[in-house]
């Protein structure tokens, strides 16, 4: 059995992220961080405990509350979703939360965590990389126990997604919410895997898809997976600033079925200044990374219905 540490920040697919590696019985899960980046904090935990109770198959854990604080917020309306989310009748039958809160703030979590186990751990983190970059810094002995990083963050292909004034327009939102996070985590000898902007563009949420879920609803956690994605607006017509994409279910699937998709490796680093703070791009002088590059898009649909 692997070790799996898991940090997410809320968001609809976080949230579906964490109901799908509840699922796989090859991996240990040995703690999960939530942050209220792409989320309210409060919202946030309580559908991860929920979603603990309902779906977790009676496995014991106690998610830990990040208190990492943002460079660049997100925006309040993609915030506001965990609200929902936290408020769906299927999570909320036995009208109490059994699932505990950890004790400590959800960086140190991660180092006790990774200290207790007596393998290593890998991480996947498809959030803002504040809490493992803080865990760093406050232990840096914590590098040897992490096996792997899977990241949701970043692109290489100039292409970003942050829709905001005083930036260039080159960076992905993870990355952007905590620049200097991501140079920290560059910055040390974790193996990293990024699934960033030019892999999970091809993956959008499409009607079609969600037609499809709505067909096997009668499953409850296909069920729970498409009134989460009816919270978020489908790619239609053409791509806006709230287009959905499947960002994080790609990363956590690809973590665990690596022939979900195909890869490069590339020399990369960080900007942590100005315009472009938060950009990630290929340089000579980086460090390696495994970047996804392509997609195997039936296999991955596939795979959401057998888990
Ligand atoms: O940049 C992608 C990250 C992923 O971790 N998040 C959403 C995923 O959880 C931020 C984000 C970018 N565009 C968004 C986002 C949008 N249109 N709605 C909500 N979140
Ligand atoms: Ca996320």
């Amino acid at each position: 059995m692997k070790n799996v540490y898991f940090n997410h920040d809320g968001g609809v697919d976080d949230l579906v992220s964490l109901l799908l590696l509840l699922q796989m019985d090859n991996i240990k899960i040995t703690g999960v961080g939530v942050m209220g980046a792409d989320s309210y904090l409060e919202p946030a935990l309580s559908a991860t405990r929920k979603i603990i109770d309902r779906f977790g198959n009676g496995i014991e854990l106690a998610p830990a509350a990040s208190n990492s604080r943002a460079a660049h917020p997100f925006p309040k309306d993609w915030r506001m979703d965990a609200f929902s989310f936290d408020a769906f009748p299927i999570l909320n039958e036995s009208g109490k939360i059994k699932t505990p809160v950890a004790v400590n703030p959800a960086h140190l979590d991660l180092i006790e965590k990774l200290k207790s186990e007596s393998g290593k751990t890998t991480l996947i983190m498809t959030s803002p990389l504040s809490d493992l970059a803080r865990a760093i810094k406050s232990d840096p002995t914590i590098v040897d126990r992490i096996e792997e990083l899977y990241w949701m963050g970043g692109t290489m292909d100039n292409r970003g997604n942050v829709a905001e004034p005083e930036q260039d327009g080159t960076i992905e939102w993870n990355a952007y919410w905590d620049p200097e996070a991501v140079k920290i985590v560059w910055d040390t000898k974790i193996p990293i895997h990024m699934v960033g902007l030019e892999s999970t563009r091809q993956v959008p949420l499409t009607r079609s898809v969600r037609q499809h879920w709505a067909l096997e609803r009668q499953y409850p956690i296909i069920d729970l997976i498409g009134q989460g994605y009816a919270l978020v607006p489908p790619l239609e017509h053409f791509e806006t600033n709230s287009t959905y994409f499947m960002w994080d279910v790609l990363t956590t699937l690809y973590s665990q079925f690596l022939d979900v998709a195909e890869t490069k490796r590339v020399l990369s680093d960080v900007s942590i200044a100005g315009e472009s703070a938060g950009r990630t791009f290929e340089s000579e002088n980086g460090r390696p990374v495994t970047l996804v590059t392509k997609v195997n898009h039936d296999r991955f649909f596939a795979l959401i219905d057998e888990l």
